[in-house]
């Protein structure tokens, strides 16, 4: 039976912690799962996260780390926050485009966070999760961590036509825009679809390859680096509201680790022979203005009411 904190329980709690006298509040423990493999690049600051939140948080509240992929599929971590079925997830919003289509538009918003959480885009996203998954969105992690189109196959221009090319939301438009094929794969398929062929090549974030071994399965790096990784922790956290979010503050700046580790990503996959492909800064440009409009004009399709206020706060 999968235990998630009920209103009952909250309430519960905050009675014994006003009861005068020596009354010892009852201790909440919060399920956590992660849509990426554990101890790898996207789960290890979320891992740091609940190392802190169970240190600061004795006797207060206890985050239970259930795992990644194998807790919860990657598409499905969305529908368990919102069922309640976990408390707090770490997951990015293209992995649940079907209960939220604008989460795969925060990736068009590379913003530091101290920026977004002054401008009110914070505020807005928190409102969206309130609403369409009954959650807070605590964080955002990766806001300066872009991704990249992998290839195996060499090409000479910024074309995929005749390519196939894993994605999840985050790639599809701008894969299509430029002519490609794209096949929706969950992390965890990716390794076995290169090694096989099944896919030319993939997206996937600047860091995090080697984690996961894909560098045995790819040559090439596409130039330029686009968009902002965007991960989240969410969950349910009314009573103890204080001590997550300062956790997730803290959080927050790790991002700025991410600037060495992106440069030191940068040269070892160059030293695993992984080359990149750069086309310079003309064909550079016309890539990226086209990535962001048809990306936003994607997210603005599926997301009429609340697209074009997402474009805004984003300012691009
Ligand atoms: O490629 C993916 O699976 C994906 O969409 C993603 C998003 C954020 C971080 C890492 C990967």
């Amino acid at each position: 039976m999968i235990r998630s904190v009920s209103i009952a329980a909250l309430a519960a709690v905050l009675a014994a912690t006003a009861a005068p006298g020596p009354v010892a509040a009852q201790e909440i423990t919060l399920r956590a799962v992660s849509s990426f493999a554990e101890s790898t690049e996207f789960s290890k600051n979320f891992e740091r996260f609940i190392e802190k939140v169970n240190a600061d948080g004795k006797g207060v509240l206890k985050i239970n780390y259930v795992g990644g992929p194998r807790a919860v599929p990657p598409f499905e971590v969305g529908n368990a926050v919102r069922t309640r079925v976990v408390d707090i997830a770490n997951v990015t919003g293209a992995f649940y485009t079907n209960l939220m289509p604008e989460a795969d538009g925060f990736k068009l918003n590379g913003k530091p966070m101290s920026e977004q959480r002054k401008n009110g885009t914070w505020d807005y996203i928190n409102q969206l999760h309130n609403q369409k998954l009954n959650s807070q969105y605590l964080a955002r992690q990766f806001h300066n961590v872009p991704f990249h189109i992998y290839l195996n196959k060499k090409i000479d221009k910024i074309d995929f036509t005749g390519l196939k090319i894993r994605v999840t939301p985050v790639y599809r438009d701008v894969v299509e825009a430029f002519g490609g094929t794209p096949i929706t794969t969950a992390p965890g398929e990716v390794y076995t679809a290169l090694e096989r062929g099944v896919v030319d090549g993939y997206g996937w974030p600047v860091t995090g390859i080697f984690d996961l071994g894909w560098d045995k399965v790819t040559k090439f790096r596409m130039e330029p680096p686009f968009y902002s990784v965007e991960v989240n922790v969410k969950g349910l956290n009314d009573a103890q509201r204080k001590l997550l979010n300062d956790a997730a503050l803290w959080l927050e700046g790790l991002d700025s680790e991410k600037v060495a580790e992106i440069k030191a990503q940068r040269e070892r996959q160059a030293g695993a022979g992984i080359a990149a492909l750069d086309f310079g800064a003309a064909a550079s440009k016309v890539f990226l203005d086209r990535a962001y409009e048809v990306a936003w004009q994607s997210v603005i399709k599926r997301a009429p009411e609340t697209g074009p206020k997402l474009r805004q706060l984003a300012g691009n």
